[in-house]
């Protein structure tokens, strides 16, 4: 069976407390819950993990290669800065979808550039908790 990692980065184990005109009412727990599921009906192990520090992050981009088919990842504010992260990416042989709940493009301008961009197989933004399952579907696609 394919094994999918999703990784979240920093504060979005606050999803569900703030912000909800851009992120939403629904809580981390139970996006979690609706990919363990989606995984589930798509004869798929995915398993989802959280962190607010980036070597955390590094050291899963890393060890993902040996366990798992591929990554969803949103590493959220990490996204526009980090070259760390950026080269974790680029040094695995699995792919890697982006996924933003909001639309980065349209909000504000240091928002719009993401230094890992060039590194990943896509990226999907502004389509929610969606976004993240399509980004599932996206890497099934690709493991045929
Ligand atoms: O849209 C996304 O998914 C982001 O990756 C979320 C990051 C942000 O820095 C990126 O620019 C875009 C921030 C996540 C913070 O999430 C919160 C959720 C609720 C309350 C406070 C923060």
């Amino acid at each position: 069976m394919e094994r999918i990692l999703v990784i979240n980065g920093p504060n979005l184990n606050r999803l569900g407390t703030r912000e909800p005109s851009i992120y939403g009412d629904d809580t981390l727990a139970s996006l979690e819950q609706r990919l363990t599921h989606f995984g589930e009906i798509n004869n798929m192990k995915v398993e989802c993990r959280q962190s607010n520090h980036e070597g955390i992050l590094l050291d899963w981009i890393q060890e993902a290669e040996s366990k798992f088919g591929g990554i969803v990842l949103n590493a959220g504010a990490f996204t526009h800065y980090s070259y760390a992260i950026r080269d974790a990416i680029a040094s695995v042989n699995i792919p890697v979808i982006e996924v933003h709940i909001s639309n980065i493009h349209a909000r504000e301008e240091f928002r719009h550039h993401s230094v890992i961009a060039p590194v990943v197989a896509g990226q999907i933004a502004g389509l929610g908790f969606k976004g993240y399952e399509l980004a599932v579907l996206a890497l099934l696609d690709s493991f045929s």
